[in-house]
């Protein structure tokens, strides 16, 4: 899906210094990341502008003359804002601004700009600004120094402020601001007893949930898996959100499918944290199906991002599904089976698939059914005509195999976990004690 570009929309430079632990191949997929995180902000990307560098200092992101160049090239192009694929400090951000004459932005703030339009619920939005105010801190406290005591306004970079005690007074005002959200998070936080309770009721449950890199089809498999209408986006971060659903066609057990948001390089360090409780949802799954976008020639990295942030968040324990989703895209026929062979090989175990195909779908949803299914156990009931009423349950919790009758009742052979088959048999004795 292309873009849709506003009409004037702004025009951004997109620029990275290239350290030398870092490889062209890494270096240029971050930078195509940044390239579409930028879109996502609805920004024209209009050039890119790189350089070798076995550093930086302090004071410079960038060396001296390439900082002439940038400044020509934005220039050039008219643009209105220069990203830079880093997480550059307050003091280079502020004086790159002033040698270029235009807004400065970096990953972080790109990354958390995103997170602040997308973000939907209370708790999410609250969250959100609570990390954007922790950024903006020693920002706003880089742009009082530099302004000093001749007062000057700075542009750009959400620094607005003045001299010194101007600058004192926006970082009290943050200061309170982050106090009032956190309180505010705190009474949603009782309104969530309500949730712990519905979730109390899905404990026991099974639960699976899509985590992996944005981007990578997690709501597009979440649809396709449960028949919702989950948002589906070719943008960064299109969900922010936990949502639930049943795995549709429904299975016994049945198994809760959560849709969550998506994992980034470098995701600013405020957000692992703030967005803990949007992944908590993750950590009480038994099972993490975690997608990968097959066709990105940088799919490793991505993959070994997600993994570090779940270990991060403490999910290492948690077993995972590991699902490479978009093999139609990656090259023609042939391409897709080699990179096909190539993942089962250095990947054993995992599922290569398009959520493009239905087939596929019905695949990942009998590994998912599978997974929940091996702890199942085989029984025979006898339910006397008398206890008719509890076909119901019987056949809600379990998955019945077989099914004879005779003058006394009927013989069901069923599958369930051990629990349910417990509790039938109990519910049918003291049936039996009753009479
Ligand atoms: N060709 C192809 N495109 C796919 C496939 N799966 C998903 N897509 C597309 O990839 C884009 C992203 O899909 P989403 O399902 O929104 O991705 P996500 O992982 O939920 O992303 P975030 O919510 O941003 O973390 C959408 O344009 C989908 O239509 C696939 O198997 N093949
Ligand atoms: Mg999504």
């Amino acid at each position: 899906m292309t873009q849709q570009v506003a009409q004037k929309s702004k025009r951004a430079i997109v620029a990275a210094v290239q350290l030398a632990t870092v490889n062209d191949l890494e270096f240029d997929a971050s930078l195509a990341e940044l390239r579409q995180l930028a879109k996502t902000l609805g920004f024209a990307v209009v050039g890119t502008f790189t350089q070798k560098r076995a550093g930086f200092d302090k004071a410079a992101y960038f060396g001296t003359g390439k900082r002439e160049e940038l400044r020509l090239l934005r220039e050039e192009h008219a643009a209105d804002a220069i990203l830079i694929d880093h997480e550059i400090s307050p003091s280079q951000a502020f004086n790159l601004e002033k040698e270029v004459g235009c807004e400065v932005m970096d990953r972080t703030m790109v990354i958390l700009e995103i997170f602040h339009r997308h973000a939907r619920s209370r708790t999410a939005r609250a969250q959100v600004e609570i990390a954007r105010l922790g950024y903006m801190a020693p920002r706003l406290r880089e742009a009082a120094k530099q302004a000093g005591p001749k007062d000057r306004a700075r542009s750009g970079t959400g620094g607005r402020s003045g001299g010194e005690s101007h600058g004192e007074l926006d970082r009290r005002k943050i200061r309170d601001r982050i106090t009032e959200l956190q309180q505010e998070l705190d009474t949603m936080d009782l309104g969530r007893k309500t949730q712990r309770a519905r979730r109390q009721e899905r404990q026991g449950l099974a639960r699976v949930a899509l985590v992996g890199y944005t981007n990578a089809g997690k709501s597009t498999l979440m649809r396709a898996l449960t028949g919702s209408e989950a948002l589906v986006a070719d943008k960064l971060f299109a969900t922010l959100d936990t949502t639930v659903r049943a795995l549709h066609p429904e299975t016994v057990p049945r198994v809760l499918v959560s849709d969550t948001v998506g994992f980034i390089k470098n995701l600013p360090h405020g957000l692992v944290a703030s967005f803990k409780s949007t992944l908590d949802e993750a950590l009480e799954a038994s099972l993490l199906v975690h997608v990968v976008d097959a066709s990105d020639p940088g799919f490793e990295r991505q993959l070994t991002v997600t993994e570090e942030v779940l270990d991060e968040i403490g999910a290492k324990g948690v077993p995972r599904l590991l699902v490479f989703n978009k093999i139609d895209r990656a090259g023609d026929e042939s391409g897709q089976r080699e990179r096909e062979a190539a993942l089962r090989a250095q990947f054993p175990g995992c599922i290569v698939m398009s959520a493009r195909r239905e087939a596929d779908i019905m695949k990942l949803h009998e590994a998912i059914a599978a997974f929940f299914q091996r702890d199942l156990v085989e029984a025979e009931l006898f339910l006397p005509w008398a206890a008719q009423k509890m076909r119901g349950e019987v056949f809600a919790t379990c998955k019945v195999l077989e099914e004879r009758a005779d003058a006394a009742g009927a013989f069901l052979r069923i599958r369930g976990e051990p629990e349910a088959v417990k509790r039938l048999y109990e519910q049918l004795r003291e049936g039996t004690d009753d009479a």
